[in-house]
C-alpha cells in the first residue's frame, strides 16, 4: 500500500484487515514504520504492507524529519519488493499525486480513495475506506491477481523432500485423530502438534527443531 500522505493507506489497510492495526490521523506523515497484517483473501496467505506517506521533499532531511525520511525510503522499498503495489490515491484531490503515479507499473493496481466526499479525477478503483464502498470491488480485483500471480494448480503439487512427506503424514495422522479425541483440550492438541508439523515445512518452527533432526538423523557430532 503505497500513496502520498492522508490518501487513506492506513484507514484502507485497517478496513480490508476488519481491525485496528494501523493508526488514523488527519495529520501527514502518521505513519513511519511498514506495518504488515497477515491476511486471507480467497483462500490466499496475503501480506498487506501499510507504508509511510510519500513526500519525497523530506527524503535526506535531518532531525525529526529525518525520521519520516527513513520511513519513506522504507516504503519505496517495500513497495519495490511487493508482487502487488496498492497505489492510493485521494480521489478528493484535484489533481493525482505525481509521485505515485510515477510508481506506476505492472505490478501495481490503482485505487482512488475516499469516494464518500467524491471530486476528483484520481486514476483506479473507487473505494471508501470510511464507508467500505468499493472494497468489494477492490478485493475481486485483488484476487484475480492473486490468481494469475500463483497460478491455479489442479494437479497434485509434487513432494521432492523426505522430511516435507514425514511432515505432512504426521500432521494427516493428527488431523485425523483430532475429531475423535474425547477432550476439547487433547483435539486442541492434535490440531496444535498438525500445525507444528505443517510449520516444518513452511519454516515457522525454529531452528533448534530442525538441529535436533540432524543430530540425530545425520550423527553429526553431538
Ligand atoms: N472522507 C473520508 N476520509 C477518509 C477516508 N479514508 C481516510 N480518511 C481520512 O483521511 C485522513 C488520513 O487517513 P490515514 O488513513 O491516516 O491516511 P494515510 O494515507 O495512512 O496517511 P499517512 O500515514 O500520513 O501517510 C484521516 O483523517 C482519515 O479519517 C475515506 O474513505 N473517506
Ligand atoms: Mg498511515
Amino acid at each position: 500500500m503505497v500513496g502520498a500522505p492522508n490518501a487513506g493507506k492506513s484507514s484502507l489497510v485497517n478496513a480490508l484487515a476488519q481491525r485496528d492495526v494501523a493508526i488514523v490521523s488527519d495529520m501527514a506523515g502518521t505513519t513511519r514504520d511498514v506495518i504488515e497484517v497477515h491476511l486471507d483473501i480467497a483462500g490466499y496467505p496475503v501480506i498487506l504492507a501499510d507504508t509511510a506517506g510519500l513526500r519525497p521533499d523530506q527524503i535526506g532531511a535531518e532531525g525529526h524529519e529525518a525520521i519520516e525520511s527513513e520511513g519513506i525510503r522504507r516504503a519505496l522499498a517495500r513497495a519495490e519488493s511487493a508482487d502487488i503495489k496498492l497505489l492510493v490515491f485521494d480521489g478528493t484531490e484535484k489533481t493525482p499525486d505525481p509521485h505515485t503515479l510515477n510508481l506506476l507499473d505492472d505490478t501495481a493496481l490503482a485505487v482512488s480513495n475516499k469516494s464518500d466526499s467524491g471530486g476528483g479525477s484520481a486514476p483506479g478503483i473507487a473505494v471508501s475506506a470510511k464507508t467500505g464502498a468499493g472494497l468489494d470491488e477492490l478485493l475481486k480485483v485483488i484476487e484475480s491477481r492473486l490468481h494469475d500471480l500463483m497460478g491455479v494448480r489442479t494437479d497434485n503439487p509434487s513432494l521432492t523432500r523426505q522430511r516435507h512427506r514425514t511432515a505432512l503424514e504426521e500432521a494427516l495422522v493428527c488431523l485425523a485423530r483430532a475429531p475423535t479425541a474425547p477432550l476439547p483440550e487433547l483435539i486442541a492438541e492434535d490440531l496444535r502438534l498438525a500445525i507444528r508439523a505443517l510449520g516444518r515445512i513452511t519454516g515457522r518452527v525454529d531452528v533448534e527443531d530442525l538441529l535436533d533432526v540432524i543430530f540425530r538423523d545425520f550423527c553429526i557430532g553431538k
